[in-house]
Order: C-alpha cells, then sequence, then structure tokens
C-alpha cells in the first residue's frame, strides 16, 4: 500500500508541476491546439461549486458481486495485477473495469460466499430508506474544475437527519467533526483523494457498528447533479470486520458467528488479499470497492 501512496503523490506532484510550468514545457503540448488544459490561465468553474464549497449527500453504496467480475469497482491496491495461479493470498487479481485492471476488491468475494446465506446490500438498502446512513462529502477549496488542491471532509451524521428523502439541494444542519479528510485533486470534473483511515459509524439493523477503511481512495464525476461513477475504496483489517460484524444483533449473523468469529472468519479470511504473512498463507487485511451516488446537498445556514 506504500507503493499506492508513492503512486498517488507522483500524480500530484505531477499535476503540480504541469499547472506551474505548462507554457515553458511545449513537449507536453498536443501540437500545440488551443484548447490543451496546460493552456488555460485558469480551469472552468466547477458546475455547482462556483462559491469553491459545495457538499454532497450519498444517496446510495452498493456492495459489488463477483457474479459480474467485469463490473467490479475499486482500486488497484497493491500495485499487482497477475492473472497468474495463485500462490500468495496476496495474488488475487480478478477485476477490472473498462481500463482500469488489477482491481482488488476482497470484499466482493466475501459478500458473494456470504449472500447466499445474507445479503449485505439489504441492511444497506433499508438504512438509505431509513435515513439511518447519512453521510456528507464537503468539497472546500474548489477553485474550478481542474484544481490539485482540493479538501474532501466526509461527516456521518446521525441517524435520521434527513428523514430518509434524498431530495437534490436538500438543506442539511452539519454537525460534529469530520470522520475522514481526503487530499484531493480535480481534473476537468473528475474528483480523485485519498485518506489514511475513514471511520463510519453507522446503525445497522438496530446495532451500532463502527466500520474503518484503511488507506481509503475515492474518485468521482462531480457536477451539480452529483456524483457519477463514484467509488469509495480502501483496506479493510479482517480481525475488525470479525468483531464488527459478529456485534450485530441479528439471529441470522450471530448463528454463522460462533467461535472466534466461526464462518464470518472463514469467509473474510478466504477472501482476505493484503498484507500477507511470510509465506502468503494467511491475509491479515481485505480489500474493498464501493461504488455510491450523491446528489447536491446545502448546509444549513449557509
Ligand atoms: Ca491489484
Ligand atoms: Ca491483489
Ligand atoms: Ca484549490
Amino acid at each position: 500500500m506504500d507503493l499506492m501512496k508513492m503512486a498517488f503523490s507522483a500524480l500530484l506532484t505531477c499535476a503540480l508541476v504541469m499547472t506551474g510550468c505548462g507554457d515553458d514545457d511545449s513537449s507536453m503540448e498536443d501540437g500545440g491546439t488551443a484548447d490543451s488544459a496546460t493552456d488555460a490561465p485558469a480551469s472552468e468553474p466547477l458546475a455547482g461549486c462556483e462559491d469553491g464549497t459545495c457538499a454532497f449527500l450519498m444517496s446510495n453504496l452498493t456492495i459489488p458481486n463477483t457474479a459480474m467480475p467485469t463490473m467490479v469497482a475499486g482500486y488497484d491496491i497493491d500495485g499487482m495485477n497477475s492473472m497468474a495461479a495463485s500462490t500468495s493470498c496476496d495474488d488475487v487479481e480478478d477485476f477490472s473495469n473498462g481500463a482500469r485492471v488489477g482491481i482488488d476488491n476482497g470484499f466482493a468475494s466475501f459478500a458473494t460466499s456470504v449472500g447466499a446465506v445474507f445479503d449485505l446490500n439489504t441492511p444497506l438498502a433499508e438504512a438509505f430508506t431509513n435515513g439511518d446512513l447519512v453521510l456528507i462529502f464537503e468539497l472546500t477549496g474548489v477553485d474550478g474544475a481542474t484544481d490539485s488542491d482540493v479538501t474532501v471532509d466526509v461527516f456521518v451524521l446521525d441517524a435520521g437527519a434527513t428523514g430518509g428523502n434524498y431530495d437534490a439541494g436538500q438543506e442539511i444542519a452539519i454537525t460534529g467533526s469530520a470522520v475522514a479528510s481526503f487530499s484531493a485533486a480535480l481534473a476537468d470534473g473528475k474528483l480523485t483523494g485519498e485518506a489514511s483511515s475513514l471511520a463510519i459509524n453507522i446503525n445497522v439493523m438496530g446495532s451500532d457498528i463502527a466500520l474503518t477503511i484503511q488507506d481509503a481512495q475515492f474518485e468521482a464525476d462531480v457536477s451539480a447533479s452529483g456524483f457519477a461513477n463514484a467509488t469509495l475504496g480502501g483496506a479493510l483489517n479482517v480481525d475488525a470486520l470479525v468483531t464488527t460484524i459478529c456485534a450485530i444483533d441479528n439471529e441470522q449473523i450471530n448463528g454463522l458467528c460462533g467461535d472466534d468469529g466461526g464462518q464470518v472468519r472463514q469467509f473474510l479470511s478466504n477472501a482476505a488479499d493484503l498484507t500477507p504473512n511470510g509465506d502468503g498463507t494467511v491475509c491479515a487485511d481485505l480489500s474493498i470497492g464501493l461504488p455510491l451516488t450523491a446528489v447536491p446537498a446545502t448546509r444549513a445556514g449557509s
């Protein structure tokens, strides 16, 4: 995962360098065409975020299923794209999505295994219907549709804050501190960012659970109508996830847990694909990639 960080900082540095020296570096130009991004003194405004700050309310979040592997969302978290027979638990690169290859999404494998017994998307869908999962992305420091320095603060509000309705432009009182802050960049409206961790406390089927995504990555096409092609991804620790899932007060889930996590641990360990031990037989972490949608929201009082 250090590789990922290096790649991201290299990308960010590149963006900064290109902005700073676009006029001098003729090799970067596409035959001197007038519409080259580096020719522009400033980028176009970002629609819906003209005053530099804007908020978006997550309106749906989906756990992908590996039954459609070419549709699996996520990121190449370990920098590997090996399609060879596995020699280590992290040597699993089953997924591609368009031009993106080497996608790591062990959680999709887990969701597929456990899905035969329990469909994880059912409580998620209910959480949105009931307004139990209220997550806001607030962008600040937006100078235009292309901007190498943007901050995305993530707020998780108390359940019921929206009443379960997700009307575009809905006014929402954003309270409390951000649970995560992404260092982000915009390129023609495509937002990409990363945060060291993203801790989400949500109520699932009447139980408060905590989920922490490490080395979180995020991307979305941002427009006045919200987020499109948005994906949140990163890594989950298997031990922490066993504790989280088995703390849910649900008979079906509890039946899968048993001693030391039982079948839940077994499913998670089978799907774990990051941080292998010495001989590659056990991976401690699990990659995750979640497609999501978001609609514009208005901070109450702004
Ligand atoms: Ca990979
Ligand atoms: Ca892998
Ligand atoms: Ca900026």
